[in-house]
């Protein structure tokens, strides 16, 4: 049993909920949660019991949670779909399949906090849609990207089609998908699939270290751009402005914010330093 659940008190939900899973670790450090896929003799290949595990642990989270770090045990971070779960289904019962890779993956991407994948190795198919529901990405110079889906004579559907455009564009999920084509490291960063870049075996401290400071922030501003900054970006320009002004108010008035900002009028908080010093 490799499930590692440290922190049982949970407020959001009641902890007899959780579905737990041999195929996934999770550590409460903290106001950090480290997940793990954690099937490394499959490279952590996502069945569906383990997307569902996927699903129960962001909507489970102890309330003392602030940030997650998501990463695969492993040489690979996720080889996407389980292959061998692929069946013959009939059209409704593939809508339902998809339907619940959706469901899971909103749940880490809309969840309670900010999340940062670290990855390495395979970043592919499902194991790419993923990736594409977190927040912030990391990635060691060991990672590559791929959408096998295109030569195993299927389709995205873990919510691939609305996201990875998102972070790369149509045009290169369209080659990906029609060519095979698999981008490195360093052309997955100048794509867009990642925002940071590490050396070899370093994704996960990385990853660990940004969740730390996220988790700082104040929950509101953290709650803003992980539920309103999405949306926002989603609607009419008029209406984005109306929600943005909206979302500010209310954080703002949070007497968290308040301090903050006292904080810094009265030279006790940091300044924003240059790029180069940080
Ligand atoms: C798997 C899977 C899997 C490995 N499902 N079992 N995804 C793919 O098409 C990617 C398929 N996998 C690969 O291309 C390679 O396995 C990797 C590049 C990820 C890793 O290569 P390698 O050499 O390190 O490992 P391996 O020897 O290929 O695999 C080790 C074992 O994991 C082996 O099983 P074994 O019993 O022979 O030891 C593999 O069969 C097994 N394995 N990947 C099942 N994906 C919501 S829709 C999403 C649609 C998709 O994601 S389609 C893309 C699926």
């Amino acid at each position: 049993m490799n499930l590692v659940m440290h922190d049982n008190n949970n407020p959001r939900n009641p902890a007899n909920s959780m579905t737990p899973s041999p195929d996934l670790d999770i550590d409460i450090r903290g106001a950090v949660a480290v997940i793990r896929l954690n099937r490394p003799a499959k490279r952590n290949a996502l069945s569906d019991a383990l997307v569902l595990a996927v699903r129960d642990a962001f909507e489970n989270l102890p309330a003392t949670v602030r940030a997650a770090v998501l990463g695969g045990s492993g040489e690979h971070f996720c080889a996407g779909l389980d292959l061998s779960e692929l069946k013959e289904r009939d059209a409704g019962a593939g809508l339902h399949h998809s339907r619940m890779w959706h469901a899971a993956l909103e749940r880490v991407q809309y969840g309670p906090v900010p999340v940062v994948a670290a990855l390495h190795g395979a970043v592919v198919g499902g194991g790419l849609e993923l990736a594409a529901a977190c927040h912030i990405r990391v990635a060691d110079d060991t990672a590559f990207y791929a959408l096998p889906e295109g030569s195993r004579g299927i389709f995205v559907g873990g919510g691939g089609a609305v996201r990875i455009p998102r972070l790369i564009g149509a045009a290169r999920m369209t080659d990906m998908m029609l060519t095979g084509r698999v981008y490195n490291a360093e052309e997955g960063e100048r794509a867009g699939f990642a925002q940071y870049r590490v050396p070899a075996g370093q994704a996960f401290d990385k990853a660990l270290a940004l969740a730390q400071r996220v988790a700082e922030n104040a929950p509101l501003t953290n709650y803003a751009l992980v539920h309103a900054l999405p949306r926002i970006a989603e609607q009419p320009a008029d209406q984005g402005f109306l929600t943005e002004a909206l979302m500010a108010a209310i954080a703002q008035s949070a007497p968290e914010a308040k301090a903050r900002v006292r904080a810094f009028l009265e030279g006790r908080a940091d300044k924003v330093k240059k790029a180069s010093e940080t």
